[in-house]
This record gives C-alpha cells, sequence and structure tokens, in this order.
C-alpha cells in the first residue's frame, strides 16, 4: 500500500469517530421541508438542499478534515463553518483535480518553471529564482470552481456534485506572469499563452488526454493580473492545491489556476487541447443558460468560461438549532463576483419580498471575498427564510433564478435558508 492510500485510510477510519463528528453536529443538515420547490417538468428527486456536498470527512496531506467529493482524482470540499473569515485557512481550502497521476513529492533540487514556445528566448526558473530575481506582488482573490454548487442544478448533471464549499479565498503572493512573459520576449504571431502542471493520467475515457492544459489568449487583459504564486496566506501551498507554484487568475474561474505549473508555452496556434476546445465551455447566451432541449438539437453556440458571476453566502446562523424569539443575531456571511467588487448586500427575512442593506466588511480588493453582517431579531416564534443577495461594482445583482447548462457551472443564484425562531423560556 502507498503512503498516500495509507493515509487516506487513517483519514476515513478517523471520520467515523470522535473529530469529524463533532464537527458534522454542527452543521446539521436541514429537515425536508426546506427543500425548495420542484421546478416544473423536473424528474427524480430535488436539487440538494444542503449547504455542502453529502460525504464523510477525509484527513489528506496538510490537509484538514474535509468533505470528500471523490478519491480518484482526488477532490475535497470546503464545510461551511470556514466561510465565516474573509480568507480560507489553506489547510481547509478545497482541493479539485482531474487526473489520478498527481505529484506526491516535489524534489526542488530538480524542479523548474520552463517558458517556451513562440518566444525569443526560452528560460527556466527554480523556485529561488522566482523568489529573489523578481518582485513579489500579492492580490487577494478567490478560487472557485466552475462547478461549484452544481448539485443544485435540475435536471442533474454529471460531475462532481459539490455543494456550495468548492471555493477558498486566500492572499496569493509571487511574481507577475507578464514579467516572466517580457522575460522570454513573445515573438509575432503569438495567440495562446498554454499552462502545464505536473499531474498526468488517462484523462476522460476516449480523449486520451494524458495532461491538464489551460490557456488563455495572450490579448486578453487578465494576463496583466495573473500571478505565478509561490504562496498562499503567507505560507507555502499544500502540495494538493499547487506547490510550489501556482497560476493564479483574479476574477477567473479556477479551471485556469494550473496547480503545480512547471511549463508555460506561447502557441501561435490556437489550443485545440480536450480542456479548452470540449471541456469547461459555456453557452454563448445570458448567464450561461441553456435548455435540454436545447443541447439535444445541438444549437448551442459555446465559449469557453471566463469570469465569476457575483455571489453571497449567509455562512451564521446556519438553521442547524433554534434562536430564541426577541434575541438579536448578528447574520454574517461572504459575497464576491469576478466582475468588480461587490458593493452592496442585501438581506431579506421574509422570502425576497422585502430587502434591507447589510453592512459590508474590510475591502480586501476587487477580487476577494467581503464579509458582511446584519443584525436581525426575530420577535416572533415561527419559521423564516433568509435570503442574501449581492450586486457587484458592473451592476451585476444576483437573480432568483436557477441555471441550467450541461456543464453544471455558473450556479449564482440567491441563497436561502431556513431559520427557526422559537419561545424564549
Ligand atoms: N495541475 C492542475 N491544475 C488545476 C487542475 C488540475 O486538475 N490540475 N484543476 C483546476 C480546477 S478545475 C480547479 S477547480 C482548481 C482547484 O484548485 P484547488 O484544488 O487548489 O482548490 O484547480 C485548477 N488547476
Ligand atoms: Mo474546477
Amino acid at each position: 500500500m502507498s503512503r498516500r492510500s495509507a493515509l487516506r485510510l487513517l483519514g476515513a477510519a478517523g471520520a467515523s469517530f470522535g473529530f469529524s463528528a463533532t464537527l458534522r453536529s454542527a452543521t446539521t443538515p436541514p429537515q425536508e421541508s426546506t427543500m425548495p420547490p420542484a421546478l416544473p417538468g423536473s424528474t427524480g428527486p430535488g436539487p440538494n438542499p444542503y449547504w455542502n456536498s453529502v460525504g464523510m470527512y477525509v484527513n489528506e496531506p496538510q490537509k484538514a478534515p474535509l468533505l470528500l467529493l471523490t478519491d480518484r482524482p482526488v477532490q475535497l470540499e470546503t464545510p461551511r463553518h470556514y466561510f465565516a473569515t474573509a480568507f480560507t485557512p489553506n489547510d481547509a481550502f478545497y482541493v479539485r483535480w482531474h487526473l489520478d497521476g498527481i505529484p506526491n513529492a516535489i524534489d526542488l533540487k530538480n524542479w523548474r518553471l520552463r517558458i517556451d514556445g513562440n518566444v525569443t528566448k526560452a528560460l527556466s526558473f527554480s523556485l529561488p529564482d522566482l523568489m529573489r530575481k523578481f518582485p513579489a506582488q500579492t492580490v487577494a482573490a478567490v478560487n472557485q470552481c466552475s462547478g461549484n454548487s452544481r448539485s443544485r442544478f435540475q435536471p442533474r448533471v454529471p460531475g462532481g456534485q459539490w455543494g456550495n464549499g468548492a471555493m477558498g479565498n486566500a492572499k496569493w503572493t509571487g511574481v507577475r506572469l507578464s514579467t516572466l512573459l517580457s522575460a522570454a520576449g513573445m515573438k509575432s504571431g503569438s495567440l495562446q499563452v498554454q499552462f502545464q502542471g505536473l499531474d498526468t493520467g488517462m484523462g476522460p475515457e476516449g480523449y486520451g488526454s494524458k495532461a491538464f492544459l489551460k490557456s488563455l489568449a495572450v490579448t486578453n487583459p487578465v494576463l496583466e493580473d495573473c500571478l505565478i504564486a509561490y504562496a498562499m496566506n503567507g505560507e507555502p501551498l499544500p502540495l494538493l492545491n499547487g506547490f510550489p507554484v501556482r497560476l493564479v487568475v483574479p476574477g477567473y474561474f479556477a479551471t485556469y489556476w494550473m496547480k503545480c505549473l512547471t511549463w508555460i508555452r506561447v502557441l501561435d496556434k490556437q489550443d485545440e487541447n480536450f480542456w479548452v476546445k470540449t471541456a469547461y465551455r459555456i453557452p454563448d447566451t445570458p448567464r450561461g443558460a441553456t435548455t435540454p432541449k436545447e443541447v439535444k438539437a445541438g444549437t448551442v453556440k459555446t465559449v469557453p468560461i471566463h469570469r465569476m458571476p457575483v455571489r453571497s453566502f449567509l455562512i451564521s446562523p446556519d438553521g442547524g438549532s433554534k434562536i430564541p424569539a426577541g434575541m438579536d443575531v448578528i447574520l454574517r456571511g461572504i459575497a464576491f463576483s469576478g466582475y468588480g467588487r461587490v458593493n452592496e448586500l442585501e438581506v431579506s427575512d421574509n422570502d425576497g419580498k422585502t430587502w434591507l442593506p447589510a453592512q459590508l466588511g474590510e475591502d480586501f480588493g476587487a477580487y476577494s471575498f467581503r464579509t458582511w453582517e446584519f443584525r436581525w431579531t426575530a420577535k416572533k416564534p415561527g419559521r423564516y427564510f433568509i435570503s442574501v443577495r449581492a450586486t457587484d461594482k458592473t451592476g451585476n445583482i444576483q437573480p432568483d433564478e436557477p441555471v441550467w447548462n450541461p456543464g453544471g457551472y455558473l450556479w449564482n443564484r440567491i441563497e436561502r435558508q431556513e431559520i427557526t425562531v422559537g419561545v424564549a423560556e
């Protein structure tokens, strides 16, 4: 048995005993009655009504107990309570890989980051080179999987059935991608910059893609914001989150945030690899929405997924315990958008009929989580539905309609949480 699978087994065994059992009771799932109503024409069970996915807790190396989504490749979700603060601890940060051949260890003596392809001068850097030869930059940015909240989709779509915990926010420190690209000198005719990590594997059946490759167009202004990060919240990245360096693409979905980055290639042709041409594409429609019927008809034009739509979450209280009537409670949560900072957060305690502004927390930059709080007093006992909605600088506001596309991407519907208020005794 390998060390990894031994550790995994230990983690799984641990999950059935004390530690994670305590965590679990702190996030008691809501009752059946809080299931959102089934949508017209739906079949089968309704969307996942729980905040998180419904997995057991596991311990992976360098990680706190996290919710297991799949183990090959390893995919772990962050439990709700970790989102009470603007920054997600490294050990609680969610994990997503596509291929099962992920690195177990990195030998920094031999590890290099290469830049080649359509450049004047191919370059290669050791980790100390990156840390010493270039100025360090820091950005607070949300890393969110394109499929975050996929378990809400109705009808269901294939792919990891994430709850809301396939996201995290960190302060990323590293070298600007543009600095390295200028050092190498992009030649004329350059179309895309392609990124590759150290992981290998079979990829989806029938596609034979042995590597996970992503590209961004050389004309995309986001390249200027990209960092090659060697620190996450002031510490080395956990291996599962991309040690020694990963690409950070502020405002963009995490699919571009290449982990264990080792190879940057400047292409003079369009990238036709599976992960760009076939996967991670969204309908070229408002909100990226389509219908199963249109997909079947083959009429949906698609584009690569890009920026993250505005979202917000209530983190506490989580509905797991009754609140005494007449008592002040502070509702707390987070919000973010890939289209510019969140500048308005509203709360409704009557299922969206009326809204009141919440107090926004410290501003850590346009691409960070922003915390919010709202003092709430329910005078009468009963069931309340708390909804939260954010508006970003671009004027995007969260809608109360679900979105549907075959990839299970771009979910940003207004969240609602049932809270029971009891008689004060
Ligand atoms: N090398 C490599 N980088 C990768 C991936 C991968 O499979 N391999 N998956 C991407 C996707 S789709 C996501 S959601 C994020 C997840 O980042 P995390 O595991 O640090 O949370 O990594 C991105 N970078
Ligand atoms: Mo992802």
